[in-house]
């Protein structure tokens, strides 16, 4: 055997990381169900570095040094199992199966339990940055054992993408911790993009100006704090013309956003570990809204769009209203995203660091920002933090942006124009820093249909009042 490693599962993903791992020096043995992928995997691009080719999974798994350490980078779910179970009778104790897909990290539990009793490691590993990170840096969340990480963690920060220096990669925690934060990643991604698309609605409907333009709004945006690798390709996409038909291309595209579910897994994780991720949640619900085209069209034909659009006096003002509400909203969206790290990583055990994430997130993947940096920062000077709303420079942010965001939300409520993203962060921050919640009515009316009790502001314990009865208080 001459590989270092190995890779299985040679489609768009899996053919970029395989280059890049070669490309870095790395001996790869390179396989794929159907043989076509492989072969012209190495026809294409078999200069680029020492490739070993192999139409068999045992010669595959023969090809590569012991203890092996092979990457799967299939489809997510019933074909990453159906890989395991063909390559696992193959492997040796002591070898390492590293899952780089898009697993739910219930399934990479399941899976490192079931390895783990076969003397294999197991190692979920999430990747982020798409075709073009897998290719030429993207950024790496790993999970799994400190063994394994010894073992896989060169190969790894030397292709990941690099920020001052710094890999895009780390050790996240055990078994499911890596799968975890890559799908907080990819729900803090869908209400970056919700709430990004939400100011271009808002801009373009409320001043009438045309994609182009806004694009270079953006462009401008992108040299401050909001400078991010979504908000530049923001202008990329608005600025671009389709060819067909002259029109701007975000003019031609239908308007259904489609999502290949990580959002959701995200939603539901947070339900199940009572997490309030507001942003993200309505991020994945526009996304299904606009998918609803039937109900879209039945409302369309019956309620007209009376547009009350509000005129704005200062323009140059509403821009930077618009430009404050974006971040403030962001900075909710990712203070709930990192709440849900924070209480995954309690309830498993996984001891993940924050801060770790930020710094790995900065390079490499879709949600990479300037603003990261900040959250870096934001934990290194307080690992323990409560939220990161309250820290020094996000407070700044928020109480900075306060006032635009709300003229924002009324403005675009006003105008009918659906804000969801950034009227629900700005409710959660309302929410957080009041005083009194109606919750101590909703607590009333529980205790009043179904003896539910309830707590008092002014002595410990649990109460209940005899609704039906003589309406006194007793001890529950
Ligand atoms: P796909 O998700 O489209 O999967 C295609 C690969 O899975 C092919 O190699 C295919 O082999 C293999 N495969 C399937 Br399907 N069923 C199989 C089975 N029963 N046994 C063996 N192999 C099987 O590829 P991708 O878009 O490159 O993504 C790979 C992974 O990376 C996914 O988990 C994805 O969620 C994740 N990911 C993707 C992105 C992205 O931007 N696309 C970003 C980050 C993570 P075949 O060639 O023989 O059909």
């Amino acid at each position: 055997p001459t590989a270092d490693i190995g890779l299985t599962g040679l489609a768009v993903m899996g053919r970029n990381l395989a280059r890049n791992i070669a490309r870095h020096g790395h001996t790869i043995a390179v396989h794929n169900r159907s043989t076509e992928k492989m072969t012209s995997l190495l026809e294409d691009h078999g200069d680029e570095g020492d490739f070993v080719g192999s139409e068999s999974m045992a010669d595959f798994v023969a090809s590569i040094k012991q203890p092996r350490a092979v990457i799967i980078m299939v489809k997510a779910g019933e074909a990453t199992d159906a890989v395991i179970d063909e390559l696992t009778p193959l492997l040796d104790e002591g070898d390492i199966v590293v899952d780089a897909g898009n697993a739910h990290f219930e399934d990479t539990l399941r899976r490192q339990q079931a390895l783990e009793e076969r003397g294999l490691h197991f190692v979920g590993m999430g990747v982020s940055g798409g075709e073009e990170g897998a290719l030429n840096g993207p950024s790496i969340m790993v999970g799994g054992s400190e063994h394994a990480y010894e073992t896989l963690g060169p190969i790894v920060e030397d292709i990941a993408a690099l920020v001052d220096g710094t890999p895009c990669a780390t050790h996240v925690g055990p078994d499911g911790a890596g799968h975890f934060v890559k799908m907080v990643h990819n729900g803090i991604e869908y209400a970056d993009m919700q709430l990004i698309a939400e100011a271009y609605d808002v801009l373009r409907n409320i001043l009438g100006r045309e994609p182009a333009e806004l694009a270079d709004v953006f462009r401008e945006w992108n040299e401050g704090d909001l400078d991010s690798f979504l908000i530049e390709m923001t202008a990329d996409v608005l600025a671009h013309t389709d060819a067909a038909t002259g029109r701007p291309f975000v003019d031609v595209v239908a308007d259904a956003a489609e999502q290949k579910g990580t959002g959701r897994w995200t939603v539901q994780s947070a339900l199940d570990l009572g997490v309030p991720v507001t942003g993200i949640a309505e991020a994945t619900f526009a996304r299904s809204v606009s998918g609803h085209v039937e109900q879209r069209e039945a409302a369309r034909a019956v309620f007209s769009q009376t547009s009350d659009t509000p005129g704005v006096e200062d323009e140059e003002q509403f821009v930077e209203d618009v430009r404050a509400a974006l971040y403030a909203a962001k900075v909710v969206a990712y203070a709930q995203g990192f709440d849900q790290i924070t209480e995954g990583s309690n309830q498993h055990g996984w001891d993940v660091s924050p801060g770790d994430l930020a710094t790995i997130w900065r390079g490499g993947c879709i949600i990479r920002a300037k603003f990261l940096d900040r959250i870096r920062e934001a934990y290194e000077a307080e690992p323990d933090l409560t939220t990161l709303m309250t820290q020094e420079y996000f407070s700044k942010a928020l109480r900075d942006g306060e006032a635009g965001w709300r003229r924002v939300v009324v403005a675009a409520t006003q105008a009918g124009i659906p804000v969801p993203a950034f009227a629900s962060s700005l409710s959660y921050f309302d929410a957080l820093r009041r005083d009194r919640l109606p919750a101590a009515l909703i607590q009333g009316l529980r205790d009043n249909f179904g003896a539910h009790t309830y707590g008092r502001v002014d002595r410990e314990g649990s109460f209940h009042t005899l609704w039906a009865g003589d309406r006194s208080e007793v001890d529950a």
